[in-house]
């Protein structure tokens, strides 16, 4: 019996959710309901894609992604924990930390509506993670697919002593063309430009538009940002709970050609707006304590 036989056998939701073999052999959650449909790998807990009936694919996924256990898939959205970006003690250990590169396990099924599906993954600590990462853990995600995407990642902290992570949605979305969108949601914020390594602060004025390599984390920013895409006649909205943080990332071009998992001349059609617990935004969890990072995603006519 195959991984998702055994797990359609448990879990299948019929009209609404399957598993089933996914790129590179990853087991998938394949979700359609009467609202919209969505593919989860179970590797990473990894978003893969998500539409909403009637709309074009809100989420970006590369078409050179590498889908294997041990690397992380490029597009939709990454879960980066329980650190975002270099590790800040030991740069050999896996950027954006080891949840987007671990197998994760299902924990519940649920058909809410004939238009909502909720599926539940869980991952705890190892013996390997407790190498990278000496602390007791167990955290779930938890995808709701309707109308909206809602994505939801708690950690819980099981032992005796308190956590501190950071952490992000690392996610990608589908645009027309990068250099004509525009990102609200951030105005007035204090921002740091990241680009090339340097952590320069400012202060963002007005929308946030893409002409060049951008990656600029903003604090202290609120719960809702918004992408226009008027090629594409739509506004996408982010709406953010459990995070006072976000990053807003294009590579550009000289940085997609040095990423043999982007294509050249794909980061036109992307834009990633995470929602995160960036550095400066970093969560402790006490003991038997829990921190809750979600965001909202949906998509409506510009006009
Ligand atoms: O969130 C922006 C960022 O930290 C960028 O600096 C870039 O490294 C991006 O994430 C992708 O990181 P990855 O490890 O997935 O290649």
């Amino acid at each position: 019996m195959t991984d998702s036989e055994a797990l359609n056998a448990r879990f299948a939701l019929p009209g609404h959710l399957r598993f089933a073999a996914g790129p590179g052999g990853l087991t998938v959650a394949e979700i359609a309901n009467a609202a919209g449909t969505a593919r989860i790998a179970l590797h990473g807990a990894h978003v893969l894609a998500f539409q909403p009936r009637g709309a074009r694919p809100l989420l970006w996924l590369s078409g050179k992604s590498w889908f294997a256990a041990d690397k992380p898939i490029r597009g939709g959205i990454p879960l980066c924990w329980p650190w975002f970006g270099a590790h800040p003690a030991d740069p050999a250990l896996p950027a954006h930390g080891f949840a987007r590169i671990s197998p994760w396990q299902v924990l519940e099924t649920q058909a809410l509506s004939d238009s909502l599906t909720r599926l539940r993954l869980g991952l705890s600590d190892t013996a390997a993670s407790r190498r990278q990462w000496d602390h007791a853990f167990a955290a779930s995600l938890e995808v709701t697919v309707g109308a909206e995407l809602t994505v939801a990642l708690t950690m819980r902290n099981p032992g005796a002593a308190p956590y501190t992570i950071t952490a992000a949605l690392h996610t990608y979305f589908a645009v027309s063309d990068v250099t004509q969108v525009r990102v609200l949601g951030f105005d007035r914020c204090p921002s740091i430009d990241t680009v090339g390594g340097a952590r320069t602060p400012g202060v963002q004025t007005g929308p946030v538009t893409v002409h060049a390599e951008t990656d600029i984390i903003f604090s202290a920013c609120p719960d809702e940002a918004q992408i226009e895409d008027p090629a594409w006649n739509r506004r996408i909205r982010i709406r953010k709970a459990g995070s006072l943080s976000a990053v807003v990332w294009n590579p550009w071009i000289a940085k997609a050609k040095r990423m043999p998992d982007f294509g050249d001349d794909e980061y036109p059609g992307m834009i990633c707006v995470e929602t995160t617990n960036a550095p400066g935004d970093a969560r402790t969890v006490p003991p038997g304590g829990e921190h809750r990072l979600q965001a909202i995603l949906s998509v409506e006519p510009l006009g």
